[in-house]
């Protein structure tokens, strides 16, 4: 059987070290949906170059060329670190109160998928599947379309797609709008995206459904479909079974003792909910004084876009807010949160979430949070720990026997650490067994399967749609 190509493009490229296991939730997901594939990933270098080359730097790793293209620093600044992340980012989140639209940034935004588009064009061929993933490249299959590039080109959205009220709220969201009807198919993490992204080209485009996933927009077609992420299970639940030990964990288990652990893991954004669950779990120190002593609630979370002032922002909250916890609830010997800002292996993240009787997990909004799904996968069948999900996290609408949580009542996710503390030992079994076959049936392999294959049967589907508005159009007429 002829197996065609997949181009997958992304803000950046996980180029594989030797050796090295892809470390984040997206990288991991990538090189799965490479494994069927031969194929290309383009994307940013991470590099900023005074005179960045037209042409990408080809890496070839056998299966798989890395194609990778260097930035100024001032796109950096308008693409990445402005458009993206100071306003796109937060409006998504439905932060509308932080984002920070500015005319420079969106044309800068403009600009870079423009220059992507017009570097990776040489590198298609006609029978490539193209992927494109996440924010930072929602036009890119709109300037694609206008250099003559007719593949089936597919997005994946990784964050949530708002409601229409919020995500109207954006200057140029019309606009943005505009451009996803250039894609073939457009996946998200949970039916709520779905619906928010369709409502939005119904009510902006005037969208007319074909089928509920199913949108014609003027002439063009477009699928919309919630396709959750998953993890490599069976990597996290290896890796959690492993025996060698590091410095950190061997730390971990001392300084526990016969303490019970809790534990968080995230980068620290404010999407995440950091501060509010620090308070949260002073809420149950102080409502649940027996427990003072007994627990530990460890909070890994490494900084991110460090250039954006409200990440600057959230990082002196956050020590503010553990300083004035440990310092009014800590006893000689105990302190209540341990707050770590590095980044770990895969290996000791699963073992640290082993160890933890309590996966914490509060975000103020998720898109999916792969961590949820990771604490379950590395629990120890013989004596499973306890989710605690937010609601608002896309995890929620597939793991629906965790303990699912409010993340701004803090009274609520105060009581939930003292159930999943006290949780007998079948109760537990039975949330983790029906979590764990979720995991298994969304797996990433599966994930990144399920997209390819609906991709691929869009550029029938989109000939089809041609001809038909194409005969409606001369009917109309
Ligand atoms: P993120 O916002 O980055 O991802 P998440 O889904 O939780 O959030 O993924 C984070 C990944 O980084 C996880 O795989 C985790 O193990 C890893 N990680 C976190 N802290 C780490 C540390 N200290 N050391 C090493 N690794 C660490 C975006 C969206 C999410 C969506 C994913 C995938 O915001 O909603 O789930 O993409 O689609």
């Amino acid at each position: 059987m002829h197996l065609r190509r997949l181009v997958v493009i992304s803000n950046r490229v996980a180029i594989p070290d030797a050796g090295k296991a892809a470390a984040g939730g997206l990288a991991v997901a990538l090189h799965a949906a490479f494994q069927a594939y031969q194929g290309l990933w383009f994307g940013w270098s991470g590099k900023v170059s005074a005179h960045p080359a037209v042409h990408p730097k080809i890496i070839d790793k056998g299966q798989v060329q890395y194609a990778v293209m260097d930035l100024t620093s001032l796109d950096r600044q308008e693409y990445y670190n402005g458009f993206a992340n100071r306003a796109l980012w937060p409006i998504m989140h439905y932060r509308i109160g932080l984002s920070e639209f500015s005319r420079a940034d969106y044309a800068g935004y403009l600009r870079v998928n423009r220059s992507f588009a017009s570097a990776l064009a040489h590198l298609i061929q006609p029978d490539d599947l193209v992927w494109v993933h996440d924010y930072h490249l929602i036009p890119l299959a709109s300037e694609l379309r206008a250099i003559g590039i007719t593949n089936p080109i597919g997005y994946f959205h990784h964050i949530p797609w708002p409601a229409p009220e919020v995500f109207g709220a954006l200057p140029g969201s019309t606009e943005l709008l505009r451009v996803i009807p250039d894609y073939d198919l457009v996946g998200v993490q949970t039916e709520r995206d779905a619906d928010n992204l369709r409502r939005s080209l119904v009510q902006e485009l005037g969208a007319a459904h074909r089928r509920v996933d199913l949108l014609d927009v003027g002439s063009r077609r477009v699928r919309i479909k919630n396709i959750p992420i998953g993890i490599d299970v069976n990597g996290f639940q290896q890796a959690a079974q492993r025996s060698d030990s590091t410095r950190l964990l061997k730390q971990t288990i001392a300084g526990l003792g016969s303490r019970k652990l809790i534990i968080g893991v995230d980068r620290l954004d404010y999407s995440k909910g950091i501060p509010e669950r620090m308070e949260a779990f002073e809420r149950f120190l102080v409502s649940h004084p027996d427990q003072r002593g007994r627990v530990t609630y460890l909070q890994i979370a490494p900084t991110s876009r460090s250039e954006v002032p409200e990440y600057a922002t959230l990082s002196r909250d956050v020590n503010e807010t553990l300083g004035r916890i440990n310092g009014s609830l800590g006893e000689p010997g105990w302190v209540p949160i341990h707050y770590v800002t590095s980044t770990y292996s895969r290996a000791v993240l699963a073992r640290l979430y082993r160890l933890a009787r309590v996966g914490l997990v509060t975000p103020m909004r998720d898109g999916m949070n792969l961590v949820a799904k990771e604490y379950v996968a590395a629990q120890d069948p013989r004596d499973p720990g306890v989710l605690i999900l937010s609601k608002f996290a896309g995890a929620a609408e597939e793991l629906t026997d965790a303990l699912i949580v409010n993340p701004n009542d803090k009274v609520e996710v105060a009581e939930a650490i003292q159930h999943a503390l006290h949780m007998s030992r079948e109760e537990r079994d039975a949330r983790w067994q029906a979590m764990l076959k979720i995991l298994w049936n969304s797996d990433v392999s599966r994930w990144a399967a399920a997209f390819i294959k609906d991709l691929a049967a869009s550029k029938a589907t989109r000939a089809r749609s041609r001809m038909m508005l194409a005969k409606k159009d001369s009917a109309d007429r």
